[in-house]
């Protein structure tokens, strides 16, 4: 019976498009052509061996399976055969797990649980789609996160706040009488990488998903979610009892709000009973919140985490919040504001913190909560979509900056104290509740990201919220042989641009630490020229403080102090312009632009050789990415080629506005062998106020 249902759902699966538009992202499963490879796979299925009853995650296992075999190997019916692929269920092992192992010519996939299966099978796939022999193959995988998930910015009217890849995916109106088949590729794209929670709505949160009219909408969403092993999310506005429940207040140790509170979850798990829970962004850029009331953070996410609790949900509770305080320094202010709380959450409650302490720049310290809340488990928030890192037209492969947040010690339990094993709970916290979320670079676009090598950040993110130890190598080699069928010279070409784009992003945006000097609106494009705004942290001099002795935010001592937020150790790291690592100098110090550094050039220099080089190296991309052609589709390849050509041009952008401005600070020439922008600061000032106009 099982074997005939998977038979038919295979022959079914056969007719999904294989045009190559980046829709497919990296589950494209053309033919393996290579014979030896080829030959070795087809040996292993020959039939199916199911040792467990099927359910509906396990159907979905099978179907992707079916899929992916049917694409690879052309096989189109796996009969029941006790010599054939392997699949069973142990209870002993942890729920998400999954082994894959090769003995005498048979496979075998074991799951903790269906879910595990489920993982097991996009596991191996991946295998065969980057044609890896699978002869004694022995793997155990365990997920270091437990809730490994995507937060969706967007909007009711569909919109997406920082998303730029077209609207959102959720077709609001149109729900729940038409399903748009795209919501289940999404669900198994996410899937195949591990990622097991959404929350489908923006942090800056509408209170309509919450309403019957809504929840019967949203309902649909999670049950196709469920089928791939994915909870649903909400995110909530705080003052949502005042504005759905028509109460006179949103306090949260009023005895109604609370009473409303539990009402309305009550409902939502009548609608989703396995929901997710509730993220909240409170009290920070006018957003309501509990400190209306002279409530505190911890009164405000306790009373959601009571409502909650009885059906094992949770609350998210963001600490992206700061106070516009002139004198102050944004730095500190969400530290300031938790870590006082620590200790004082219900269990049911994490603590979400973006991985540095501005905001999602192209390079920050790790926040310096990581190191200091050890009774609260906290969820690390990196930003998928390019809001600061170059929208859709710039190649910023994101694993380095992941990879370099969560490799960062803290120390909070001497050395070693990463930010990974704060949040994966292997520092004592509770590692049920370990989470990492990515703010997603998804929407309606054809190819879902916009930039088609923007997909591999969202493929990175997954993957590295399953397991932190992966190296950003290894990600892009199984991201760009997923998605390119090509030589191995040319997988090669795009893994190095991978690799490198980072690093040229920093240079020609904000070079040796510079931080937050871009656009009033265009959050991609330079502007550190502003210097006013509705809030003084939302201006550049804020941040870079250039004046006619140097640039630079002094964070020590003699400055804000911000940089005794952290452990000793890592003070000692930064803590002088001598030694400090020239990547985060200016976050930390106001350095003198005749200031020798350990380049052999002054400060003035080097940062004038870092935005020239920043742009000599995105040309070095073009010609690169020009060996492609041929290589790869074309259609692939052209679109590729205009937004290189697109990031040279706001390369350029960049290194003149910066160059030209700060030298009306150093008043010194340009360095020699460089050359003097042809562009005047007025005509870029003028460039950029063109951008932001209405
Ligand atoms: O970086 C800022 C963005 C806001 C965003 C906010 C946040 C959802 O500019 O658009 O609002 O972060 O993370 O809450």
């Amino acid at each position: 019976m099982k074997t005939k249902l998977f038979t038919i759902l295979l022959v079914f699966l056969s007719f999904f498009s294989k045009a190559d538009d980046g829709y497919r992202l990296w589950l494209k499963y053309d033919p393996i052509k290579e014979q030896s490879i080829r030959q070795e796979y087809l040996g292993y299925f020959k039939g199916i061996d199911l040792q467990t009853n099927p359910t509906p995650v396990l159907k979905t296992a099978l179907e992707e399976l079916g899929v992916g075999l049917n694409g690879l190997l052309g096989i189109t019916q796996l009969p029941k055969n006790t010599q054939g692929l392997h699949i069973k269920i142990d209870p002993n092992l942890a729920l998400e797990s999954y082994g894959i192992t090769e003995k005498s010519g048979q496979i075998t996939l074991v799951g903790g649980s269906d879910k595990g299966i489920l993982y097991a099978v996009f596991g191996l796939l991946r295998e065969l789609q980057q044609k890896h022999s699978l002869k004694n193959i022995a793997k155990t995988e365990i997920p270091k996160i437990s809730y490994r998930m995507l937060n969706h910015w967007d909007n009711m009217n569909g919109t997406i706040e920082r998303g730029y890849a077209g609207a959102s995916l959720w077709k609001w109106f149109e729900l729940p009488e038409t399903i748009d088949s795209r919501y289940t590729d999404y669900a198994r794209a996410n899937a195949s990488i591990g990622i097991n929670a959404v929350a489908i709505n923006n942090v800056n949160a509408s209170a309509r998903l919450l309403t019957k009219e809504y929840l019967v909408k949203v309902k649909v969403l999670a049950d196709i979610f469920r089928k791939y092993g994915i909870k649903l999310f909400l995110s909530v506005n705080f003052a949502s009892p005042k504005l759905l429940g028509k109460l006179k207040t949103s306090d949260p140790l009023d005895p109604q709000v609370q009473a409303w509170w539990k009402a309305k979850t009550k409902e939502v798990y009548e609608y989703i009973p396995d929901f997710g829970g509730f993220l909240v962004k409170a009290n920070s850029e006018g957003e309501p919140g509990p400190q209306e009331y002279g409530r505190s953070h911890a009164d405000g996410a306790n009373m959601l985490a009571g409502a909650i609790e009885p059906y094992q949900g949770i609350v998210i509770w963001r600490a992206f919040v700061y106070s516009p305080n002139p004198k102050g320094d944004r730095f500190k202010e969400a530290y300031n504001e938790f870590k006082p709380l620590d200790g004082t959450f219900n269990k049911n409650v994490i603590v979400q913190v973006k991985n540095g302490p501005i905001d999602f720049q192209s390079r920050e310290p790790f926040h310096p909560l990581f190191g200091a809340m050890p009774q609260t488990p906290l969820s690390l928030e990196f930003q998928i979509t390019q809001e600061y890192l170059g929208f859709t037209t710039n190649v910023f492969y994101q694993s380095i900056l992941y990879k370099e947040c969560l490799d960062s010690d803290t120390y909070a339990k001497g050395k070693g104290s990463t930010v990974a094993k704060v949040i994966d709970g292997s520092l004592g916290t509770n590692p049920k509740l370990s989470m990492m979320a990515g703010v997603a670079n998804t929407g309606s676009d054809r190819n879902w990201t916009g930039h088609l090598l923007s997909q591999a950040n969202w493929y990175a993110f997954g993957r590295l919220a399953w397991n932190h130890e992966l190296t950003s190598e290894t990600i892009a080699e199984e991201w760009t042989r997923m998605t390119f069928q090509t030589d191995a010279s040319t997988l090669q070409t795009i893994q190095s641009i991978l690799l490198k784009s980072r690093d040229t992003y920093v240079k020609f945006t904000t070079p040796l630490g510079l931080h937050h000097i871009m656009g009033h609106n265009l959050h991609f494009g330079p502007e550190p020229w502003l210097e006013k705004s509705a809030r003084p942290d939302w201006t550049s001099l804020y941040y870079h403080r250039a004046d006619s002795i140097g640039i630079g935010f002094n964070r020590t001592k003699t400055g804000s102090q911000a940089l005794e937020l952290y452990k000793p150790e890592v003070q000692n790291k930064w803590n002088k312009p001598k030694t400090c690592d020239l990547d985060y100098l200016l976050w930390f110090h106001h350095v003198s632009w005749n200031e020798k550094l350990s380049t052999g050039k002054t400060l003035w220099e080097e940062l004038c050789h870092r935005y020239y080089s920043g742009v000599k190296e995105v040309e070095t991309f073009q010609t690169e990415w020009q060996k492609c052609e041929g290589k790869i589709n074309q259609t692939l390849f052209e679109d590729v080629k205009g937004r290189l050509a697109a990031q040279h041009r706001e390369s350029l952008n960049w290194r003149d506005a910066c160059v030209l401005y700060f030298q009306t600070f150093s008043k010194q020439a340009l360095p020699s062998p460089l050359v003097k922008p042809k562009r005047s600061l007025e005509e870029m000032k003028e460039l950029v106020e063109i951008y932001q106009l209405k």
